[in-house]
């Protein structure tokens, strides 16, 4: 649980350092099993990227399917303009989602000892709902770039609800590609909502034509088991990973189920 101080300051950053939030023990847990999920992974049986640019966001059926799944999408670098793999399986993988939080006995056990609700509750959530899981891996020299957004834009409710808490598994630094924020730019209007098109696909909906603030981002630079816990409004980013070492991360995101659900996000679960 959080203490009045940590709630000031969440309100006044748009964001919360949190330091040991999850064991060794839990953390090696969430990478042994991410490990075995990917040995059982059969890479013919999709070719999904997750292009962290946003303008090419991935939306293909595969992962617009996977709000009710265990799925696992490619780094982009992983894969040359041939087809064929760059590196092993297991460094192949930029993320597995979106629903291992509810049908992963291991990742739910973990995630399920955690008092992210309780904290979701102590910064506003009224009903918290854990909507979304990833664990992300930004593995070595080909981890890619995640553009700076608002992850209200791609988990939209009404009003609007969203609060994601990010778990270092490994040290995150400049080098690796660590989070980097607009400290209190949680204040900035949503600039768009990322969502299903009529017409089939996704698109962008323009809400805030202003452009990012002039602002330098702030790293968020931790060790192993600290939760960032960030504001659906906060604009933030983390760049490639060119170095040799991974920074896996876990992250899960909250939302109010006392507020409306938009019917066109992207992520629809069934569970
Ligand atoms: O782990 C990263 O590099 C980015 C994660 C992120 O932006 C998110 O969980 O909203």
């Amino acid at each position: 649980m959080l203490t009045s101080t940590q709630i000031s300051s969440y309100n006044k950053n748009g964001y919360l350092v949190v330091k040991d939030f999850l064991s060794d023990t839990q953390r090696k847990l969430l990478m042994e099993r991410a490990e075995v999920l990917i040995d059982d992974f059969d890479p013919s049986s999709s070719h999904s990227i997750f292009t962290t640019n946003e303008q090419e966001r991935s939306s293909d059926d595969y992962f617009l399917s996977s709000g009710d799944q265990i799925r696992f999408f490619f780094e982009e670098k992983a894969i040359d303009s041939k087809g064929n793999f760059t590196v092993p399986k297991q460094k192949s993988i930029n993320k597995i989602g979106h629903a291992q939080h509810e049908l992963d006995p291991i990742y739910k056990k973990v995630i399920n000892s955690l008092d992210i609700p309780e904290i979701g509750k102590q910064l506003g959530i009224q009903k918290p709902r854990k909507l979304q899981s990833m664990h992300i891996f930004k593995q070595p020299n080909i981890g890619g770039e995640v553009g700076l957004h608002q992850d209200s834009t791609f988990l939209y409710t009404s009003p609007k609800s969203c609060i994601g808490f990010w778990v270092a598994l490994e040290d995150a630094n400049i080098e690796n590609g660590c989070l980097q924020a607009i400290t209190g730019g949680h204040t900035i209007p949503l600039k768009k909502r990322f969502k299903l098109a009529k017409s089939g696909g996704t698109e962008f909906e323009i809400l805030d034509e202003s452009p990012w603030p002039n602002t330098a981002l702030d790293l968020l630079e931790v060790k192993a088991g600290t939760l960032i816990i960030l504001h659906g409004q906060l604009p933030h980013y983390s760049a490639e990973n060119t170095s040799n070492k991974s920074r896996q991360a876990f992250s899960i995101h909250l939302v109010d189920d006392n507020c409306h659900y938009a019917e066109d996000n992207w992520l629809q679960s069934s569970i």
